[in-house]
């Protein structure tokens, strides 16, 4: 196998705007559904909040430097909808379009490709009070943002992502309720999903109308490399449960116009998707220029016999499952390494997603959006963070898109989430998932070993060896 990448090859770091950015009340910004959330008592760790993050807002230049320093080509960022259109209807402010501006600007100067994403998370709040994604109205709201960033940004920016994760949005707020606006309710979350692919359509309508000719669309979904425990007809039967729930239900309408049968009948008892109209189809349904995959760690279930029962969950901590109508599905921890999420390290997982893709999509480039891990660094007395476990983690997804690169898939880049230590949603700031040390207390920042094997990766275009010890 080739320890080199193609050339062309997009090296990046991600972040998104509620993570990072802070400023909560500056410039006419609102509350999004996540400011509503970590206020709200017992819904994050701690208690903590993004209203401050990590500064970006105003420290947005010395991090653009900080990316020129590790020499990645590209930054994945996602726009604050409330910080550029407060109420989430009406024309766009200045003031927070500015900042985006400024951003790009800063990026450009350097030689660094913006890849901007409209929705990574942070529904204005007035749009939730109005009933949120379970609403078809909010997908029109939705386009109509994406046509005021368009706008105001396509001269600049060439990578356009419409959504984050909308199995998240969906599944983690409306179902569990882990994640904002924190319902609990099966029906709810599987209107949300239909209206977040609706989104992702009009949006891209939108985009294709405003921006130039040579634009290219996305979108970021985090497919589950989903296994059965074992080959038994109901532990298989458990896997096409989950694989509709968690990646069919984004991939059947947006690269092949259609939901799929199963899942239709798997949560016939929840719905009768009666909200789906006939012309959604064709409007999900859009040319896409890439497909970004955003991977961390394989899931492992079974039938949920009474040995395995009540294990529905595997994301965060909620009696309600985020699945509906998979409660005869039960997740297991996959055997060996974990990271601080308590996730697995197994990189076979983005491999067996990047061939899927290229069998499923055939044509279509994909790009590793997201993919990384938290572990619990500090710094030592000498100042420095050294993350030894990160490297290692890297190297080995690194390698596995290097092996789907030597097997046929079409591979265009890569983004290490994230470039900083951050708000890790219901987790608060406990846990690390930066390249760069964020001390909470002063802001410093400081590159973690991470951070110099990244930058070498990137200048070179070849896969570093792991440091011993
Ligand atoms: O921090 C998140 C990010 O916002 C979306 N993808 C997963 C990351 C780690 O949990």
């Amino acid at each position: 196998m080739s320890d080199t990448f193609p050339p062309g090859f997009l090296w990046g770091t991600a972040t998104a705007a509620y993570q990072i950015e802070g400023a909560a009340r500056e410039n006419g910004r609102t509350p999004s559904i996540w400011d509503t959330f970590s206020h709200t008592p017992g819904k994050v760790a701690r208690g903590d909040t993004g209203d401050i993050a990590v500064d970006h807002f105003h420290r947005r230049a010395e991090d653009v430097r900080l990316m020129a320093d590790l020499g990645v080509n590209a930054y994945r960022f996602s726009v604050s909808w409330p910080r550029v259109q407060p109420t989430g209807r009406g024309p766009a402010i200045q003031r927070g379009l500015d900042f985006y501006r400024a951003l790009v600007d800063d990026l450009l100067g350097h030689g660094i490709e913006p890849v901007l994403t409209l929705y990574h998370w942070d529904l204005p709040q007035e749009l939730e009070a109005a009933g949120g994604w379970p609403e078809r109205e909010t997908a029109y709201r939705f386009a109509e943002y994406a046509r005021s960033v368009g706008e105001a940004l396509g001269d600049r920016v060439q990578r356009w992502t419409t959504l984050n994760e909308p199995w998240c949005s969906a599944f983690l707020g409306y179902a569990s309720g882990v994640h904002a606006p924190g319902r609990t309710d099966p029906a709810a979350a599987l209107r949300a999903a239909h209206h977040l692919n609706l989104g992702h359509g009009l949006a891209g309508q939108v985009l294709r109308s405003v921006l130039p000719a040579d634009a290219r669309l996305s979108v970021s979904l985090n497919p589950s490399a989903v296994r059965a425990r074992t080959q038994s007809p109901a532990d298989l039967d458990a896997r096409r449960r989950i694989d509709a729930l968690a990646n069919r239900i984004f991939t059947g309408p947006m690269l092949n116009g259609a939901y799929p049968e199963d899942l239709f009948a798997d949560t016939a008892r929840i719905t009768d998707w009666s909200f789906v109209h006939a012309a959604d189809l064709a409007t999900i349904r859009r040319p896409l220029d890439s497909l970004g995959i955003n991977y961390y760690a394989p899931a492992v279930v079974s039938a949920a016999t009474d040995e395995f029962a009540g294990r529905h969950d595997g994301h965060g901590e909620s009696e309600h499952s985020p699945w509906p109508g998979a409660d005869s599905v039960a997740f297991h921890q996959p055997p060996g390494e974990l990271t601080e999420m308590g996730w697995s390290v197994d990189p076979s997982g983005l491999y067996d997603l990047l061939m899927r893709y290229t069998r499923e999509a055939p044509g279509l480039p994909l790009m590793v959006t997201e993919n990384g891990a938290a572990y619990a660094d500090r710094p030592g007395a000498d100042g420095t963070v050294h993350d030894p476990d990160r490297i290692r983690y890297l190297h080995g997804h690194l390698a596995a898109v290097r092996r789907a690169i030597d097997d046929g898939a079409d591979v265009r880049g890569y983004f290490l989430w994230s470039l900083l230590d951050n708000f890790e949603w219901a987790y608060g700031y406990g846990k690390r998932f930066g390249a760069v040390h964020v001390d909470y207390e002063t802001q410093r920042r400081t590159p973690k070993s991470s951070a110099l094997w990244y930058a070498r990766l990137a200048g070179t275009g070849v896969l570093p060896e792991v440091p011993v010890g």
